[in-house]
């Protein structure tokens, strides 16, 4: 902790978030979350085959035990939105998916704000950026950052940004001033999403059992699928964007992106289905190393190819 005050050293750091690109920037502590959404989550199986989910929940629920001696999170988003642009049918990729891998461009932008809290004081050895890695709990944070509230498809819905964005957060022990939560709920009696979702994968509302989502088989599911698995998926050959695609708030107040290394890349954005059941080991890696497409691997791409090839002849 530094002393001294708070108030315009927030400042700063968030007018730097700005200047490096972010589109939103909050800050919160780093006290506990809603253990009991969590542990029934883990309880009921939803994490299906996440292992790390199950290893990583303690210190998930406890985020001030992630990096020691961090007291607060310095909350992000990044919008990933191309408007004109939708998924293409027959082989469809989520958007988040389209453009260069976010761990690397996102990374990058936290990194500069990681340096610019250590100019005003931080201690380096407690200040860590992490998008989508680790055991933070980056919706909680970001609702408590009063960068928007949890949606009943699970989103963090900033309400002039949309849901298509990037939660990135740098933890760290500089003494800032906390915003106040975002408080009040924005979806009402809306139930696009619940109802849009092809698999049903919404057992209640802002609770997402993960083995029936279309995103995880595709992406985080290893195994070959299984006679249910496998027409589930439609033409999803990564990802999903359905429970997002229906939501009004994003109709109306999608942010495009500003990131230039966010434009899709027309073998993400556009594959072709026989190419990628074709493509040898050393093609994979020169198309698609240093994209989303990496985490899942050749196998896994075309496992899923596979899987939409069949049920595209089915629907015939
Ligand atoms: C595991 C995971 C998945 C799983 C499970 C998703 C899920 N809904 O849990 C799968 C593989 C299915 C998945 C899919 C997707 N994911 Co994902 N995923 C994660 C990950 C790693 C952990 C999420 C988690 O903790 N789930 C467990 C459940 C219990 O947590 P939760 O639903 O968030 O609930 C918490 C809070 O909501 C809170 N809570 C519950 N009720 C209430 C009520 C109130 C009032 C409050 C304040 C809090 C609260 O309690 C819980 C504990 O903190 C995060 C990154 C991270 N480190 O956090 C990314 C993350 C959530 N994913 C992300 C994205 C982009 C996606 C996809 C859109 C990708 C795609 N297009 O295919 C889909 C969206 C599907 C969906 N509707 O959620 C983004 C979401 C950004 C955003 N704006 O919300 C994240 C944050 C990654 C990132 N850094 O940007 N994902
Ligand atoms: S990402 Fe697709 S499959 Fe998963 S919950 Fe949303 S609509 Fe359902
Ligand atoms: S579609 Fe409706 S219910 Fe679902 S997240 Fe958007 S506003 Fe909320």
């Amino acid at each position: 902790m530094v002393p001294g005050d708070t108030k315009p050293r927030s400042q700063t750091l968030k007018s730097a978030a700005l200047d490096i690109g972010f589109d939103a920037v909050g800050i919160c502590d780093l006290s506990g979350v809603h253990r009991n959404a969590l542990d029934s989550w883990l309880a009921a199986g939803h994490a299906g085959t996440m292992g790390y989910m199950q290893r990583q929940a303690d210190r998930r629920r406890s985020p001030a035990t992630i990096v020691a001696g961090a007291t607060r999170a310095i909350v992000t988003l990044s919008s990933y939105f191309q408007p004109n642009q939708s998924p293409s049918p027959g082989a469809r990729v989520a958007r988040y998916a389209w453009g260069e891998d976010y761990h690397d461009v996102i990374g990058q932008r936290l990194e500069r704000l990681a340096s610019k809290a250590i100019d005003l004081g931080a201690s380096p050895e407690k200040t860590r950026a992490y998008v989508d890695a680790g055991p933070v709990p980056e919706r909680e944070l970001a609702q408590r950052a009063g960068l928007g509230w949890i949606a009943k498809n699970t989103m963090l819905i900033h309400p002039s940004v949309g849901s298509y964005t990037f939660i990135g957060c740098v933890l760290t022990d500089l003494d800032l001033e906390c915003d106040v939560p975002f408080s009040t709920d924005h979806c009402g009696s809306c139930q696009a999403c619940i109802e849009a979702c092809p698999t049903d994968a919404f057992p209640e509302n802002r609770v997402l059992d993960a083995r029936r989502c279309i995103s995880f088989l595709t992406i985080e599911y290893r195994s070959d699928f299984d006679a249910e698995q496998s027409p589930a998926i439609g033409d999803w050959v990564f990802g999903c964007d359905i429970c997002q695609e229906v939501c009004p708030w994003n109709g109306k107040f999608a942010l495009p992106t500003k990131e230039p290394r966010f434009t899709p890349r027309p073998n993400l954005a556009k594959p072709d289905l026989s190419t990628l059941l074709e493509q040898s080991e050393s093609e994979f890696a020169d198309h698609y190393n240093g994209t989303a497409f990496e985490r899942t691997r050749r196998s896994g791409i075309q496992r899923n190819a596979r899987a939409v090839t069949e049920n595209i002849n089915r629907a015939k």
